[in-house]
């Protein structure tokens, strides 16, 4: 596994992997480079069995301040046309990545959570927030769409009427409201929250990696489709999953009354 990133600390701890953006000067802001480097990371991730959770968090006093906005301010200078949309699929390359991960991700929010920073934490699969953290949809603030998902996914998560509210308002809510929303799954005292976090990866990654990878499969592909394809998927992904060494593993420690010892296949 590959550690030696410019903008991207890779550590391991057991099962679970912990990718933390690093630009802590410029608020994480995301530039070419580490965006580059995250992807790849998480992409080599999902192809490593023995990494079973992923953590995605930020150094420093924020989660992410979104793409860093001093590398387009630079190009408008020079007057070259700006075709965001080739950029933005280096981005839409990282989500297909988090959300596609046949292994649980969690992002982990602290400080400042906002742009397309805030957007890619929703292809995360949960939220853990310090209670400390600012979030907000900034795009209408600065006259741009919501882009790196978000669309897609905060209606989803949250509901139309108030994720158009927080598009729209471009305002910030902290953790408690993120909490209530749904937004985040859990807000946490800033002095538990590494804790909390790493906690929940430990125990993801002792869980039942395939189990816990087909029923993203099964959500992820029912957000977007009809009830005939989501049963089919459920039917094919059941018979892969009774087969699976985890299910037999627990049958039997369940028959022999003692907690089960999953090891992901
Ligand atoms: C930054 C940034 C930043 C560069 C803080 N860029 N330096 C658009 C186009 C293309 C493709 C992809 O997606 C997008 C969507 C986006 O994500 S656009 C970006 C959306 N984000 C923002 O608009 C947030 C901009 N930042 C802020 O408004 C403030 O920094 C907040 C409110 C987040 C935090 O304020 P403070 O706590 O007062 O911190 P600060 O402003 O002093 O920031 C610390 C440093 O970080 C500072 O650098 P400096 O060298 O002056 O100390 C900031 O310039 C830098 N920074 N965000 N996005």
């Amino acid at each position: 596994m590959q550690t030696d990133y410019q903008y991207v600390l890779a550590q391991r701890d057991g099962g679970v992997l912990t990718l933390t953006m690093n630009r802590p000067e410029k608020l994480n802001a995301f530039n070419d480079v580490m965006l580059q480097e995250l992807t790849e990371a998480a992409e080599e991730a999902a192809e490593n069995e023995a990494i079973r959770c992923v953590v995605l968090t930020g150094a420093g006093r924020a989660f992410g301040a979104g793409q860093d906005l001093s590398a387009f301010a630079a190009r408008e200078e020079t007057q070259e046309p700006i075709k965001v949309s080739d950029h933005l699929e280096k981005y839409h390359r990282l989500i297909r990545a988090l959300s596609g991960m046949p292994k649980p991700v969690i992002a982990a929010l602290h400080g400042v959570a906002t742009g397309i920073s805030l957007n890619i934490a929703f292809s995360c699969d949960l939220r853990i927030a310090a209670d400390n953290v600012r979030i907000s949809e900034a795009f209408a603030r600065i006259g741009l769409v919501p882009d790196g998902g978000g669309a897609y996914y905060l209606q989803r998560l949250i509901g139309f009427g108030k994720a158009l509210e927080l598009m729209l308002l471009a305002e910030e809510i902290n953790g408690q409201e993120a909490e209530r929303l749904g937004l985040v799954n859990k807000c946490v005292p800033l002095a538990d929250f590494e804790a909390t976090t790493y906690a929940l990866a430990q125990r993801l990654a002792q869980g039942p990696t395939k189990a816990y990878g087909m029923i993203k499969e099964l959500m992820y592909t029912s957000l977007s489709s009809d009830l005939q394809t989501s049963l089919k998927l459920e039917g094919e992904l059941q018979d892969i999953a009774i087969a699976s060494d985890d299910h037999r593993e627990n049958v039997k420690a369940f028959l022999q009354k003692r907690a089960p010892r999953y090891t992901g296949k």
